[in-house]
């Protein structure tokens, strides 16, 4: 794994400055707004831009290399899976803003097994664009983020629009997801925190076979905080494999038979003991005759049966979170299923120590900034390295980096009224717009050109 190389820093520079500004402050008159629009004051960021943040979701590319080797599809769309979930991973207690990248932005990173370009392509809306390939050249990965930000008083909503596609050129073979959506939670009061849900389909092209994730909501007694369910199906929709874990710390996934086994064994086991009785099955107990939802209602019983023998208090088990200001859910780590026979797709690796001093970055972002040796002299003058405000930041000159983020954003501004001025429009260096083969959908392709490291002409924007 490429952060655990020697080569690559361990650490920032400098520890962040713990700020105890309100955002609420900043944000109250902003109620119902589009928050790319509003400039946040440069203590709610953290030294990387948007590409960067991005990038990120290469951290575990490895299992796109695991999924290539592969050549049983089912075991290629496991991986696939695995990887689209670990890459939402480094999100986890990261509530700093990244940096929006300037129009034409680019950033740059190789590593052992591959090498990513991402463009900033549109600035209203603002768009991101990457396209990212192995080294081996048994894969490669691309799409487009188009993060909207609604702020809806308490809370912040993100729905990252854009979708990813991973393709395999040896099994001819194209896979793609869009990535749910997050919340920022309690804006007015209290510690910020933000949960990722909503449903994810993550489709292999060519055969139809598809891995359907629920990423839940943490729910009023928090059991499902960071929790992730689904199944892997064939193209007629049967169940092959039961899917499960949390986006913060792995992915399993088992045989559904077994899955369905496991579950109604459990949820009888469980009926028996708060019955206190140990008869026999009857004939309406077998799983057959036992439908899902049933079984849901009793596991949450038994969840909450086992939550009230604990510290939890179950006085909130009627509020939804929404409704008590200032909640945050706390962590269920006791509660964690581990069904016989899983086979694990992908664990997380380790925060380094002090991360809270550093704006809690995983070992890969840690080195996202670094200028490599040699690096200067051939790195695009657009890369996100380059950049004044982030370098400030990083230094923990907060001043500095707030006078570099508003010259830069009235320079933005100048240029695209000179632009329009005369009539020009912009044109991205290394994506052009066109459409998904897979998805129909309007998709950023990348030219191939970047690793030329041809900047034909010089783009002056920092
Ligand atoms: C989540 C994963 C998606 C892509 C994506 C888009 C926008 C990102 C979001 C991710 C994570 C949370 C995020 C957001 C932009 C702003 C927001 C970084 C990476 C932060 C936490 C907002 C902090 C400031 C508010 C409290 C005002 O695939």
């Amino acid at each position: 794994m490429a952060s655990d190389n020697p080569r690559y820093r361990l650490i920032l520079p400098v520890p962040m400055y713990h700020n105890d500004f309100n955002i609420w402050s900043v944000l109250k008159n902003c109620i119902g707004k589009e928050l790319s629009k509003i400039t946040m004051p440069v203590v709610f960021n953290e030294p990387l831009s948007f590409l960067q943040r991005m990038t990120e979701y290469m951290e575990y590319s490895h299992l796109l290399r695991i999924a290539a080797e592969q050549s049983d599809p089912i075991l290629r769309l496991q991986y696939v899976t695995g990887f689209a979930v670990s890459a939402l991973a480094s999100n986890w207690e990261r509530l700093g803003k990244p940096f929006n990248p300037l129009l034409g932005e680019t950033f740059e990173l190789e590593r052992q097994e591959f090498r990513i370009i991402c463009e900033q392509v549109s600035h209203h809306p603002p768009i991101s664009a990457f396209h990212a390939e192995a080294r081996n050249k048994e894969w490669t990965f691309h799409g487009s983020i188009h993060p909207k930000l609604k702020f809806w008083g308490k809370s912040v909503e993100i729905q990252p629009k854009g979708v990813v596609t991973v393709h395999f050129p040896k099994w001819n073979e194209a896979y793609t997801w869009t990535n749910v959506q997050c919340c920022v939670h309690n804006i007015i009061a209290g510690k910020l925190w933000m949960e990722q849900y909503g449903s994810m389909e993550i489709v292999n092209h060519s055969n139809g076979y598809r891995s359907n994730l629920t990423f839940k909501q943490a729910g009023s007694n928090s059991k499902d905080l960071h929790r992730i369910e689904g199944y892997l199906q064939d193209k007629s929709k049967r169940k092959l494999f039961f899917l499960y874990g949390k986006w913060t710390e792995f992915i399993k996934c088992v045989d559904y038979h077994a899955y369905e086994e496991y579950h109604n064994e459990n949820s009888n086991k469980f009926k028996r003991d708060r019955d206190g009785e140990t008869r026999s099955k009857s004939p309406n107990d077998s799983p057959s005759h036992t439908s899902r939802k049933v079984l849901q209602k009793l596991n949450s019983l038994k969840v909450s049966a086992f939550k009230s023998n604990t510290t939890q208090e179950g006085t909130e088990e009627s509020l939804s979170p929404d409704m008590c200001e200032g909640y945050i859910p706390k962590s269920d780590s006791t509660y964690s299923i581990n069904i016989p026979n899983s086979f694990t797709i992908w664990t997380v690796n380790p925060r380094p120590p002090n991360c809270e001093d550093y704006y809690q970055f995983t070992s890969f972002a840690m080195t996202l900034n670094e200028i490599e040796q040699g690096m200067e002299k051939i790195l695009c003058p657009t890369d996100s390295r380059l950049r004044p405000d982030i370098k400030k930041l990083e230094q923990g000159d907060i001043d500095g980096a707030a006078v570099e983020k508003t010259r830069l954003e009235e320079k933005q501004r100048d240029a695209s009224k000179q632009r329009k001025s005369k009539k020009g429009d912009w044109t991205p260096r290394w994506f052009k717009l066109g459409t998904s083969p897979y998805t129909k959908q309007e998709d950023w392709l990348y030219n191939g050109e970047y690793w030329n490291r041809q900047y034909i002409e010089e783009l002056d924007i920092f």
